[in-house]
């Protein structure tokens, strides 16, 4: 059965955000994931994080791949648009989705299969493109679904379950997404929801394609020694460059912060992101020197997590390709078919 359906029991008492919903209205079917998978803490992250930003489930679509983590969005949102498209084709389907209807938040949730391997060329594209949406790689450096062969993140030296030894370079998705032009870069742990909920939270409010690279165990798989994407490697070796808070444009401003060590970042809808500062010198406004910086921290086998770059004035598709504002299934026949003076005027307007 890959389709069960939560049954309806809510407490009288549960919270409820601004527009009156609860936790409840953000969730989906029962996962069928194997119990203590990192996908599904993600899961439950983006349930937090949606219903923290009072979003109207209606409003958001959201679409992936094939595989574990591709399954995911059926354990959230069950109230949104979805589609499942085929293994590594997410990008593609929501960019067309997205220029269709401006009016929807667009979720595309993958795999390190799924993104970094098959689709790699549609998740560059995506990115270097401009697509206005929140791109989540659940990243646990097998193929889950497929019974954990070594995925292209897997890195050199790691080994599988049976113990055979990686001999591959990985591909970093964070690096290339930095590379390709992505407007907001983060790295995160599924078992950190405190820095995981207000990252997804930045990018849902980001415009422009925000990137999550979201480490997160395959406790079949890919969870022993051996491994560097396990819980206790991960928890071993995770590097926070800084801390996050996300804060609405209604919440009042906290200014308690001690000051030099928080940095501001007002994102085009009003809200912004605070982040305090970990790493010394760390500044997430400098696209080389979070590429310099995730290199070297690389190579002392460190994991850099957190907002790695951000980018609060960058513009997206639909301003480069100067679409109309309206989503097209709005379009009435008067605009669409403006009739044969206004042919004639715009075949003039190109001899
Ligand atoms: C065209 C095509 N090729 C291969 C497959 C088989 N397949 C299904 S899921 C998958 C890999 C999934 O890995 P990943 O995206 O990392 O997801 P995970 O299961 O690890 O979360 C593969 C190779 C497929 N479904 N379609
Ligand atoms: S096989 Fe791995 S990735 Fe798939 S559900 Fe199980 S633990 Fe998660
Ligand atoms: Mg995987």
């Amino acid at each position: 059965m890959t389709y069960l359906a939560k049954p309806k029991l809510l407490r009288a008492d549960a919270p409820r955000n601004t527009l009156g919903y609860t936790r409840r209205d953000y969730e989906g079917a029962i996962s069928t994931l194997c119990a203590g998978c990192g996908h599904d803490s993600i899961s439950a992250a983006v349930v937090q994080a949606c219903f923290d930003l009072d979003i109207e489930p209606h409003k958001v679509a959201k679409l992936s791949g094939i595989g574990c983590s591709s399954k995911t969005p059926d354990y959230f949102l069950g109230a949104s648009h979805g589609f499942n498209t085929t293994h590594g084709r997410m990008p593609s389907v929501l960019t067309g989705a997205a220029l269709a209807n401006r009016d929807l938040t667009y979720l595309g949730v993958s795999g390190d299969g799924d993104s970094a391997s098959i689709g790699i060329g549609q998740f560059a594209h995506a990115m270097r493109r401009g697509v206005n949406m929140t791109y989540i790689v659940e990243n646990n450096g097998v193929y889950g679904l497929t019974k954990g062969q070594f995925s292209a993140t897997a890195d050199k030296g790691s080994k599988n379950k049976r113990g055979v030894v990686n001999n591959d370079t990985p591909i970093d998705l964070v690096a290339l997404a930095l590379q390709l032009g992505a407007s907001y870069v983060a790295r995160s742990f599924s078992g950190d929801k405190e820095q995981l909920i207000p990252l997804i939270k930045g990018a849902l409010r980001h415009r422009g394609p925000a990137f999550i690279d979201v480490i997160s165990p395959c406790v079949t798989f890919n969870n022993h020694a051996g491994s560097t994407k396990s819980y206790d490697y991960v928890r071993e070796h995770n590097e926070a460059v800084n801390r996050l808070d996300f804060i609405l444009p209604r919440d009042q401003i906290n200014t308690a912060y001690p000051p030099g060590s928080l940095r501001r970042v007002v994102q085009h809808d009003g809200s912004i992101l605070h982040l305090r500062k970990l790493a010394t010198d760390y500044d997430p406004s400098d696209r080389v020197g979070a590429m310099n910086h995730l290199q070297e921290r690389h190579a002392l086998g460190e994991i850099v997590t957190g907002l790695l770059y951000v980018d609060s004035s960058a513009e997206e598709l639909h301003r480069y390709l100067n679409t109309v504002e309206k989503p097209l299934n709005q379009l009435r026949d008067a605009y669409l078919c403006p009739g044969s003076k206004a042919l004639e005027a715009l075949n003039a307007s190109l001899r």
